[in-house]
């Protein structure tokens, strides 16, 4: 299971860096960028534009051995934040290349990854992360609720995804403000693009909707602004493809 690799790594880091060097760490970045603002809605659709080099569906996608230039063509093309998979196991991603990608590019960036810990979130935020990615499915709500509050603390801003009518009541019941549908089940990787549209009326009114994955073409953009969302996450097509001439298709 992702979360439980997730876990592990970060529990092995944690036996070389302890919790109070991260957490100063994270202390001792800027202030994260506001996402809020970035990502709110507008008269045209957004994008969250992905470093990815691989997935346990789809397998290798692209080498990538540049994320933080990858992530400027992003910015170039229109991106309004960037989210850069951290995942080891079956992303190939590392913190490393969110803090590249931090360097580089002025748009909000989340840690994509299965969060699960404390520790977690103040590695996120000490690699300079503005967004950290939580799994509804992935949590109980106790945790759910607590991860949500330290990302709040710290200033981030927490991105909680759902695959349900029941993880989407779970996320408002935590106050989201920013809640995306995955179209993707993650644990059979089975694809359903109708998804967001059955659940957006059960959207709580002052949320952020967000269509995440298998936006491959205009038209699946067209699809899921017509269906109400205000962002999407696009990885793949953007990491096999030219990004800034897909980002421009996609924001015409
Ligand atoms: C991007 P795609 O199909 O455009 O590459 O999908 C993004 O939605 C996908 O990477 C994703 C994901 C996740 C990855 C959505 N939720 C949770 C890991 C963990």
């Amino acid at each position: 299971d992702l979360t439980a690799g997730a876990v592990a790594d970060a529990q092995e880091c944690e036996a070389q860096r302890p919790l109070a060097e991260v957490e100063r760490d994270a202390l001792a970045r800027p202030a994260a960028i506001d996402a809020l603002a970035a990502l709110a809605p507008a008269d045209v659709v957004k994008i969250i534009a992905e470093v990815k080099r691989a997935s346990p569906s789809r397998g290798d996608l692209a080498d990538i051995p540049d994320p933080a230039h990858q992530a400027a063509l992003y910015e170039q093309g229109g991106a309004s934040a960037i989210s850069v998979l951290t995942e080891r196991r079956k992303f190939k991603g590392s913190l490393a290349d969110l803090e590249a990608v931090r360097g580089r590019v002025s748009l909000p960036v989340l840690r994509k990854d299965f969060i699960a810990t404390e520790y977690q979130v103040f590695e996120a935020r000490a690699a300079g992360a503005d967004l950290v990615l939580l799994i509804v499915a992935a949590l109980d709500q106790a945790t759910l609720d607590r991860l949500y509050r330290l990302i709040v603390s710290l200033g981030m801003t927490p991105l909680v995804e759902t695959h349900s009518a029941e993880e989407l009541e779970r996320a408002k019941a935590i106050g989201a403000k920013l809640i995306g549908v995955n179209a993707r089940n993650l644990s059979t990787f089975e694809l359903d693009r109708n998804l967001f549209g059955t659940l957006v009326d059960a959207f709580p009114a002052d949320a952020i909707k967000i269509a995440e994955s298998a936006v491959l073409t205009p038209a699946d953009v067209a699809h899921y602004r017509a269906a109400g969302a205000d962002v999407v996450l696009v990885g793949e097509a953007l990491v096999t493809g030219d990004p800034v001439a897909t980002l421009k298709q996609f924001l015409a």
